[in-house]
């Protein structure tokens, strides 16, 4: 079965870089998976498209060696058997706060005996290969997202979830719902405890953090606390900040 790329650069103990596709286009996609990403992950939460063009934008990345994944609008499980089904290697649920919901998600995660996920592999095994059903347990990655506070509360019990990969923070959702301006570097003091406490708590139970990150020094500064897995900015988000530079640049001083 063709690899998972994140799983890849943790066995070589290096952090994972993800692009954020929020524009329903397969090209853009597919000039993100073509940029040295390792992963490049579908929004069909707060991204600007469906489901349709959500597997278009799969079959896009899978030309290309970075790894996709989809965060899902909630915790759905025909969404997320769908989202496999169309070759996703990793789902990111936002919004779990509870370790029944972690359950949940991992369950629709995995074939029987380990879960629920009903048969019916389709693009997995175009994008993963004849022996996919094989290892799609061991390869695709459950993100459980904490970005609330009842997440946080929670975190300690979410993390004992048997079968559950990875945390991957939301800190604009957690700032929002902490009571403090939305996340940028340096965090505000309650949002950057609470991002500690949790990157602290998912490694002590043995699983893997990632966290999306509203700049460079963000992520630099995430990495340097053990971060397994960044994302810098969306596309749209990288769009607007080359755009505005550029902008600036190429503008004459007012006379
Ligand atoms: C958040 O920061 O709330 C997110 O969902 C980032 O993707
Ligand atoms: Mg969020």
């Amino acid at each position: 079965m063709r690899a998972n790329t994140i799983r890849e650069r943790w066995t070589d103990r290096r952090p994972a870089t993800n692009a954020w596709c929020s524009i329903g286009s397969p090209y853009s996609a597919e000039i993100l998976a073509a940029s040295g990403y390792d992963a490049v992950t579908v929004d069909l939460q707060h991204g600007m498209f469906g489901v349709d063009a959500a597997i278009t934008m799969l079959q896009a990345i899978s030309a290309q060696a970075a790894t996709p994944m989809v965060r899902v609008p909630s915790l759905d499980g025909a969404m997320i058997m769908k989202m496999l089904d169309a070759g996703a290697y990793g789902v990111i649920c936002p919004m779990i706060e509870t370790a029944e919901q972690a359950s949940e998600l991992v369950a629709a995660c995995r074939y029987p005996p380990r879960g629920i996920r009903s048969y019916g592999p389709s693009r997995g095994l175009l994008h993963g290969g004849a022996d996919y059903v094989d290892h799609a347990d061991d390869t695709v990655i459950a993100w459980a997202m904490i970005e609330t506070r009842a997440g946080l509360a929670n975190v300690e019990a979410i993390c004992a979830t048997p079968d559950l990969d990875a945390i991957y923070i939301g800190p604009s959702d957690l700032a929002s719902d902490l009571g403090v301006p939305i996340a940028t570097h340096p965090l505000p003091r309650a949002l950057d405890d609470a991002v500690d406490h949790i990157i602290a708590t998912a490694h002590r139970a043995g699983l893997r953090v990632g966290i999306f990150c509203t700049d460079e020094d963000m992520a630099i500064d995430m990495i340097s606390r053990g971060v397994d897995l960044v994302t810098v900015r969306n596309d749209a988000g990288l769009l607007r900040h080359a755009t505005a530079e550029i902008l600036q640049r190429i503008t004459p001083p007012q006379p």
